[in-house]
């Protein structure tokens, strides 16, 4: 199996399971990470969703065997598969923990950044890779870099291919943390569980408001805002979470979705 989805309480691991070719993806891994995705979203007790490579990769990208020789458009067809699975990860009204395990590159390291909050082992790296191929960073990459490490850094990445350290990725900001090699599942899972705690339909809004950010001037954004809450005061967490404040007590939030 590409890829392998263990369920805890009230979050999932997805595990990208090739480590024999640093876990590099294919079109089947794609869908089938698109329908793992469209399976943790349709089941209401599944509040978080955690993601890793199996072995000692994250992910080496696009597996480079299964595209010698293919035409052109047959490159555009693959990023049929990717592109869908990319929308859905930042669309998923629920939070997406990546815990980086090791080298993330090409495409990998774009399916890494789409995530909500990146954790990475201090062993990791982050490889825009598509330079040594001739290929443009895909996967969102071209989006996600400036936006994140800011343009300077983000055209050097993509255009010297160079690995980046998860400690300069962390302090670029372009992930979340970086953590001791054999704390990265630990901590990864405590931050799923965490998450899968909280208040889920206010994440997930959190979520569209972020991203709708992007490309909002301060004006749409605040009246954005304003509509949000609008349906975040409206869901059961937001009453529990006043009441637990005044009650001086930790909320129960029980996650049902809007
Ligand atoms: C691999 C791969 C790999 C197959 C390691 N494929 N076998 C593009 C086109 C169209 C549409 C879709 O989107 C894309 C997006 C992309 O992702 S393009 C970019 C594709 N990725 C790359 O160019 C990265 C290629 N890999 C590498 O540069 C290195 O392997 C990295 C830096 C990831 C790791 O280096 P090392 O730690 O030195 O490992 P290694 O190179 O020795 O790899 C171990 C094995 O894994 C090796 O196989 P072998 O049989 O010799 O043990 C590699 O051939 C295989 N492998 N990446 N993408």
């Amino acid at each position: 199996m590409t890829i392998l989805v263990e369920s805890h309480a009230h979050y999932r691991l997805i595990t990208l399971n090739r480590p024999e070719r640093l876990n590099a993806l294919t079109v089947e891994m794609a869908d089938a990470l698109s329908a793992a995705l469209d399976a943790a979203e349709a089941e209401e007790s599944c509040r978080a969703l955690l993601i890793t490579g199996a072995g000692r990769a994250f992910c080496a990208g696009q597996d480079l065997t299964a595209i010698v020789g293919i035409a052109p458009a047959e490159i555009g067809g693959l990023l049929d598969h990717y592109n869908p699975l990319i929308r859905k990860l930042r669309a998923l009204p629920l939070p997406v923990v990546c815990a980086v395990n090791g080298v993330a590159a090409g495409a990998g390291a774009n399916l890494a950044l789409a995530c909500d909050i990146v954790l990475a082992g201090e062993g990791a790296s982050f490889v825009q890779a598509f330079a040594r191929i001739g290929l443009i960073p895909d996967c969102g990459g071209t989006w996600f870099l400036p936006r994140l490490v800011g343009m300077a850094r983000a055209r050097a990445l993509a255009m010297l291919a160079e690995p980046l350290p998860a400690r300069i990725a962390a302090e670029w900001g372009m992930i979340w943390q970086v953590v001791a090699d054999d704390r990265l599942m630990l901590d990864g899972h405590a931050l799923a569980a965490r998450l899968a705690g909280g208040a889920t339909s206010g994440l997930a809004l959190t979520k569209n408001a972020l991203d709708a950010a992007e490309a909002n001037d301060l004006d749409d954004q605040l009246d954005l805002e304003r509509d949000l809450q609008e349906e975040a005061g409206a869901s059961p967490d937001h009453a529990e979470g006043v009441r637990a404040f005044l009650e001086k007590r930790p909320p129960v939030f029980a996650g049902r979705r809007s």
